[in-house]
C-alpha cells in the first residue's frame, strides 16, 4: 500500500498534513538555520497509533522524525529530506495527580507551562523550567534531558523522571508507569531514552516527580568588570546562598540586543561588562534579607546591583535573561554553540570565544550568556552563512581544550554529530552505536542525528 494511505489510515486525514503550506511550520526550526521537507506531518492521538506509524514507517523504509514543541537549537526536530515526521502534539493530556506524592504523568505532548499550571494549582512545581515554557513539550525536554534554569537546585529532566511509556521503532511499546522513587529492576530505560534525541524511540507519556513550591522569591541582577570577576562572585554566592534557585551570566552585548529587540529596560543606569542573575527561594520565609546579606558580604557595587521581590520587578530582571534567544534570532540566524566546562575555566572561555571566532570571521558576532551555576555557556554567532562551520569548529575546539562538553544542554542534533566522537572518544560512541543497533535496527528513528545518517 502507498505509505501516504497507511498513514491516513491510522491516524485519520486531517492528522496527516501532506500539503506543503500546512507541513511548513513542522519542516524549519526554531533557529531557522535547519530545515527540510517532509513526505508527510502525521499527529497520532495515543500510543497505539504511534506504534502502528512506526511499523508503516519500517515496512516502507521511511525515516521519522519525532517532533515536540519544535523548539530544539541543534536540528534534530526536523526533516532532512523525505522523513515522515511525527508530532506528539495529540498527546498532551496531563493526568494522575498524586497530591500526596508529588506526582504527575504527562503525554508526551503536554507543553511545559501546562504541566507547571496543573503542578501548580496542587500546590506543587515542576522541577525544570526554560524560556521556552510555552511551546516546549516534556516528551521533547526527556528527549533532550533538558536543563534550564533551576538545574543547579533540581537537576536536568532526566533526574524528575519516575516513569515512562515509549514505542519502539518495531511498534512494541514499552512502559513502566508510574514507575517508583526507588526501583532497581534492571537496566534504567527511561534514563537511557532521556537524552536519546529521537534515536532510540518514541516517549508518549512520562511520570514526574515534582517539587514545593517556592512561593517567596528574590532576585539580583549585578554588574562586574569581567568575566573572572563575575565568575568568582557566582562561585561565592552558591556557598553563601542555601535558598539559590538559580544563577545566570550575560554580557553587556547581549544586553544590548535584548534592550533592542524586546523593549526591556536596563537593570541600572551604569552598564558594565558582564552580568549575574541570581535567584534565592523558599516555601516558607521571604528569602530577601539572606540574599542582601549575601550581596554585602561579597562587595557588589550599589550601583550595578538591582534587586526585586515582588512579582513585576523579579519579571523584569528575569527577562533581561531569558530573552537573550528571541533577540539574538531577531539580529540574524545564530550558530548556537551550548557547551559546559569546569567552573575554573568558565571566565577562559567567555573571554577566548570572541577571539577564537575573531580568528577564523573578524566580521562575526559572539554573544555568550548562560547558566554559571552549571558551568553551561551558550556561546551565540552572529554573520557566517549557515553552512559555514568554521567559527562552530573554532568555539567546540577550544572548549575541549579546556576540558568541557560540546554539548551541556541541547543535546548533539545534526548540529554537532562531527563533534561527538571527538568528546566522547571512539570507544564511547561506538557502544552508542551498538545501542542505537540493537533498538533501531533499520535506523528509521531520527536518522542523522546523533550519528551520520549512513554509519
Ligand atoms: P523538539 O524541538 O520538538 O525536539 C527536540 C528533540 O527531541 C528532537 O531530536 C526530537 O526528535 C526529539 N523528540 C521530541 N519529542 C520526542 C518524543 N516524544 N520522543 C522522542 N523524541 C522526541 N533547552 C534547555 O535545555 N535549557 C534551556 O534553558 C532552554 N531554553 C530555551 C529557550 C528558548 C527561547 C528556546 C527556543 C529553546 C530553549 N531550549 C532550552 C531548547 C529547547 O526548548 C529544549 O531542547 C526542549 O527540550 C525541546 O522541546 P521540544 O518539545 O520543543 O522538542
Ligand atoms: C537559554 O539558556 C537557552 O536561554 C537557549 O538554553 C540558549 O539561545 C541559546 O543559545
Ligand atoms: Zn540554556
Amino acid at each position: 500500500m502507498d505509505p501516504i494511505e497507511a498513514l491516513r489510515g491510522i491516524v485519520g486525514e486531517a492528522h496527516c498534513l501532506t500539503d506543503p503550506s500546512l507541513r511548513a511550520t513542522y519542516e524549519t526550526d526554531w533557529t531557522r538555520r535547519f530545515s527540510g521537507t517532509a513526505l508527510a506531518v502525521v499527529r497520532p492521538g495515543s500510543a497505539d497509533e504511534v506504534a502502528a506509524v512506526l511499523r508503516a514507517c519500517a515496512e516502507a523504509g521511511l525515516g521519522v522524525v519525532p517532533q515536540g514543541g519544535n523548539t530544539g537549537l541543534v536540528g534534530g526536530s526536523v526533516p532532512r529530506g523525505g522523513d515522515v515526521v511525527l508530532s506528539t502534539l495529540r498527546l498532551r493530556e496531563v493526568a494522575d495527580l498524586d497530591r500526596e506524592a508529588g506526582e504527575v504523568t504527562a503525554g508526551a505532548g503536554a507543553t511545559l507551562a501546562s504541566v507547571q499550571s496543573v503542578a501548580r494549582e496542587a500546590g506543587w512545581d515542576v522541577g525544570v523550567d526554560l524560556g521556552a515554557r510555552d511551546s516546549a513539550t516534556i516528551g521533547g525536554m526527556v528527549a533532550t534531558n533538558a536543563g534550564g534554569v533551576n538545574v543547579l537546585r533540581h537537576g536536568p529532566m532526566r533526574r524528575q523522571l519516575l516513569g515512562f511509556e515509549a514505542v519502539r521503532a518495531d511498534g512494541s511499546i514499552i512502559r513502566r508507569l508510574p514507575g517508583m522513587p526507588k526501583d532497581n529492576t534492571g537496566y534504567d530505560l527511561g534514563g537511557l531514552l532521556a537524552g536519546s534525541e529521537g534515536t532510540l524511540a518514541v516517549i508518549t507519556r512520562v511520570r514526574l516527580r515534582l517539587v514545593p513550591p517556592l512561593v517567596h522569591r528574590a532576585v539580583a541582577v549585578l554588574g562586574w568588570p569581567d568575566a573572572a570577576s563575575a565568575v568568582t562572585a557566582a562561585g561565592r554566592l552558591r556557598r553563601e546562598l542555601a535558598s539559590l534557585t538559580a544563577l545566570e551570566l550575560f554580557t553587556d552585548a547581549g544586553l544590548e540586543l535584548v534592550i533592542r529587540h524586546a523593549a526591556v529596560a536596563a537593570p541600572f543606569a551604569t552598564r558594565t561588562s558582564v552580568y549575574l542573575l541570581a535567584e534565592v527561594g523558599s516555601d516558607a520565609a521571604d528569602p530577601t534579607d539572606e540574599l542582601l546579606t549575601a550581596l554585602e558580604a561579597i562587595g557588589v557595587d550599589e550601583d550595578a546591583a538591582a534587586v526585586a521581590s515582588d512579582p513585576g520587578g523579579r519579571h523584569r530582571l528575569w527577562q533581561l535573561r531569558e530573552r537573550h534567544t528571541e533577540a539574538v534570532n531577531a539580529e540574524g540566524i545564530p550558530h548556537k554553540l551550548d557547551v559546559s566546562v569546569p567552573a575554573a575555566r568558565y571566565a577562559e572561555l567567555v573571554e577566548r570565544a570572541p577571539q577564537v571566532v575573531a580568528e577564523v570571521d573578524p566580521a562575526a558576532r559572539t554573544i555568550s550568556y548562560g547558566h554559571v551555576g552549571d558551568g553551561n555557556v551558550h556561546v551565540n554567532i552572529l554573520g557566517p552563512a549557515a553552512d559555514d562551520d568554521r567559527v562552530d569548529d573554532a568555539v567546540l575546539g577550544l572548549v575541549l581544550e579546556l576540558g568541557g562538553s560540546i554539548s551541556a544542554e541541547h543535546g548533539i542534533g545534526v548540529a554537532k554529530v562531527g563533534w561527538l566522537e571527538r568528546d566522547r572518544g571512539s570507544v564511547t560512541v561506538d557502544a552508542m552505536r551498538a545501542l542505537k543497533r540493537a533498538w533501531d535496527p533499520s535506523g528509521i528513528l531520527n536518522p542523522g542525528v546523533l550519528f551520520a545518517a549512513d554509519s
